[in-house]
């Protein structure tokens, strides 16, 4: 068979996640199973996020693969932009990257990338989507920083109901609307939209992060696929809540990516481990004592009785179960391997919507392990190709 074309969104630099998916791809790249045509960066600092990509590209002889950042969210959009990108291994060594990015607007490198494709085209998004939606419409006008909230039926209206904040005013935010006539061409060539995102009653939800850090943009995006019939698959939290990665696990990959001195990813996963630890201590306990046989419950039991403060990072990181959210590779497994998941349409919602189960007591993942593992597997293939090299 021949490979599946990928365009990929990614909003890269501020954890693990998107790195460990971005490596997966790479993988699949090397053993021809797609063929990567372009990375777009989103999210905000889109800049620097390219640079990242870039580098990791660039490491792996993959450097004729086009990279673009992404045009940067106006407050239109009512897009919030990520603070921070994290440079693994400090942001020096990736100053060299900017002048290997692709000069086109990010617009029209996505027109002229996915169309150039033929037809087939898999878009992977595992960011935000607002250099997508400026391919499909153009800047938005108008309107505040805000909240959006929409639902299947809004995937037809011409308007985007607004809540601007703080005010809680309501208000119209001026989009370009995508209408049967006005959807650009090169969507002819997008097969399907696999995307990061939860989705509720069979509509994507606006809680979802990469709808949440820009809704507009997801609104625009989704209206533009129903009406073109390109189909979306979703996979949310749950189903990444549901494929923890075992410390052997991490070092397993930290083996397979193989980037001594360039990249400690262990250190990558335990900041980003540590990091939603710290913002959610109750769910991470929750999701990892609670539910899983495996985990010591001394961790549970001392957060219980003292807080944060009285749980021993390093050793839950190195215990017998770590929870690790791969929210974007297993996106991607998703992508490439749906028959580990349950994937459900539901009639309440758009009919060309599916997405892995929306709760935790139904996470649509059939064999967690499975997924692990196939992810280890793709990201493998880069060790082969670096030990290959002269
Ligand atoms: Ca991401």
């Amino acid at each position: 068979m021949s490979p599946t074309p990928v365009f990929m969104v990614t909003d890269i630099g501020h954890d693990a996640d998107d790195t460990t998916a971005l490596l997966y791809a790479m993988g699949l790249v090397i053993r021809s199973e797609i063929r990567l045509l372009g990375v777009v960066t989103s999210g905000g600092n889109n800049r620097s996020r390219a640079r990242l990509v870039r580098h990791l590209l660039v490491t792996y002889g993959l450097g004729e693969i086009a990279v673009c950042a992404g045009a940067e969210p106006g407050p239109a959009w009512g897009a919030q932009t990520l603070p921070r990108v994290h440079f693994p291994g400090g942001a020096a060594r990736y100053g060299r990257y900017a002048d290997s990015l692709d000069p086109r607007p990010s617009a029209q490198f996505i027109a002229e990338v996915i169309g150039g494709a033929g037809d087939g085209v898999e878009v992977w998004a595992i960011g935000p989507l607002g250099p997508f939606a400026d391919a499909i419409s153009g800047p938005a006008t108008g309107g505040t920083r805000g909240h959006l909230s929409w639902g299947p039926k809004d995937l037809d209206p011409t308007t985007v109901r607004w809540r601007a904040e703080p005010s809680a005013e309501a208000g119209i935010v001026s989009v370009p609307c995508p209408s049967t006539d006005t959807t650009p061409p090169f969507l002819n060539a997008v097969s399907r939209l696999v995307f990061q995102g939860q989705h509720l009653g069979g509509a994507p939800s606006v809680a979802a992060f990469n709808v949440r850090q820009n809704p507009v943009a997801a609104w625009v995006v989704f209206r533009a696929c129903a009406l073109r019939g390109i189909p979306l698959r979703l996979a949310g939290k749950f189903a990444a809540y549901a494929v923890p990665a075992r410390r052997p696990h991490l070092d397993r990959i930290a083996r397979a990516v193989d980037l001594p001195g360039e990249m400690d990813f262990v250190a990558l996963f335990r900041d980003t481990i540590r990091v939603f630890f710290q913002n959610d201590p109750a769910l991470f306990l929750e999701i990892n004592c609670r539910r899983n046989q495996n985990f010591d419950p001394i961790h549970l039991a001392r957060f219980e009785a003292g807080g944060v403060a009285a749980v021993d990072f390093d050793a839950l990181f190195d215990g017998a179960y770590a929870l690790t959210p791969l929210y974007d590779p297993t996106t991607l497994v998703l992508a490439r391997t749906p028959a580990l998941f349950s994937l459900e349409q539901h009639g309440p919602g758009h009919p060309l919507i599916e997405g892995v189960g929306q709760s935790s007591s139904r996470p649509g993942v059939l064999d967690a392990d499975a997924v692990v593992e196939a992810l280890i597997d793709g990201i493998s293939a880069l060790g082969v190709a670096r030990s290959g090299r002269p």
